[in-house]
């Protein structure tokens, strides 16, 4: 009987401390598109709003949500933090973002539809906290569908993702259907050069890039509905290896679009889905966070998609 009470006990001090985050992590409310920043011992996690009613037509997205976490299990939630309406040359639809800091600034990158450009397009807002207030840095977009002629579409200016490289040079990769990337100036809201394309397979949308050792990852969505695939290089100019899949099609949802950090030492694989109780679906996404494991040859494991989550670092 003492033997029971003591495993008892242990066990439940493991449940304790080893709290489960449980997939989707928002239940109360419909996101996408997440990007996460650690900074300061802290994990802000800005994400995509699904407004969409019924599910059955299009994405519905006006604002950009935040939550941040000091264990990944339990969120804060800071509310909209950026609206469409903040860029005055947009005209809506607040697709994919990346926020990321450089000396002291917070960097809002976003997708929104132009409103007198035709197609979509990439603002940057900018801030002194993670939290905000964030205000349109330009006011004008960075990236418009005109500076790129690779494709027909009006789409393919979209879901930004920043990279800053060891010797300070920041770069944005961003792109639908054609992946692209430029250096930015040191001020980060202009663009430094020419815009280059990217040599990767079956290329959808939302590029991610991030290193780890002396590899450097280009993650991206692949195919429709997609997979998220990734390649690798030793210089963020690449060229880049093809790898293979590193996550699934994600359930109920054609879209996947990944961010990927190291926070107290784990890596986490951060995603959407459509599998939110009762009504998750195409246009009502949720974000889930699953570990993300290397292999000792610097390649990724294939990702676990769970409904129990991660355990918060300990
Ligand atoms: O959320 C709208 C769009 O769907 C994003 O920009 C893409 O990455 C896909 O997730």
């Amino acid at each position: 009987m003492r033997k029971f009470v003591a495993t008892l006990a242990l066990t439940s001090s493991i449940c304790a401390t080893q709290a489960l985050a449980e997939n989707p992590i928002f239940k109360e409310v419909r996101t996408a598109d997440p990007a996460a920043m650690v900074h300061n011992g802290t994990v802000y996690l800005y994400t995509g709003h699904d407004e969409a009613k019924d599910n059955k037509t299009f994405f519905e997205m006006h604002d950009w949500l935040l939550f941040s976490s000091t264990d990944m299990v339990n969120w804060k939630r800071h509310g909209a933090v950026l609206h469409t309406d903040d860029f005055k040359w947009a005209k809506g639809d607040a697709w994919a973002s990346h926020v990321i800091e450089k000396n002291g600034k917070f960097y809002f990158y976003t997708t929104v539809r132009h409103a007198s450009i035709n197609g979509f397009a990439v603002g940057v807002a900018v801030a002194d906290n993670p939290t905000g207030p964030f205000k349109d840095a330009l006011g004008k977009a960075l990236i418009t569908n005109d500076m790129t002629t690779q494709t027909s579409i009006d789409w393919d200016d979209i879901d930004p993702a920043i990279f800053i490289d060891d010797d300070g040079q920041a770069y944005i990769f961003w792109g639908n259907s054609v992946p692209k990337y430029a250096k930015l100036k040191d001020n980060m809201i202009e663009l430094d050069g020419p815009i280059h394309t990217i040599d990767i397979p079956k290329f959808t949308e939302a590029l991610w890039v991030h290193k780890k050792g002396d590899n450097y990852y280009l993650s991206y969505a692949s195919g429709f509905p997609e997979k998220i695939a990734y390649a690798m290089s030793k210089s963020i100019t690449g060229p880049w290896e093809y790898k293979g899949i590193l996550n699934e099609v994600a359930g109920n949802s054609p879209t996947n679009h990944q961010s990927i950090i190291e926070f107290k030492g784990k890596d986490y694989f951060i995603y959407h889905t459509g599998a939110a109780e009762p009504d998750g679906g195409e246009f009502r996404r949720a974000v889930s966070i699953d570990p993300l494991y290397y292999n000792p040859d610097g390649s990724l494991k294939r990702v676990v998609m769970t409904s129990e989550g991660i355990t918060a670092p300990q």
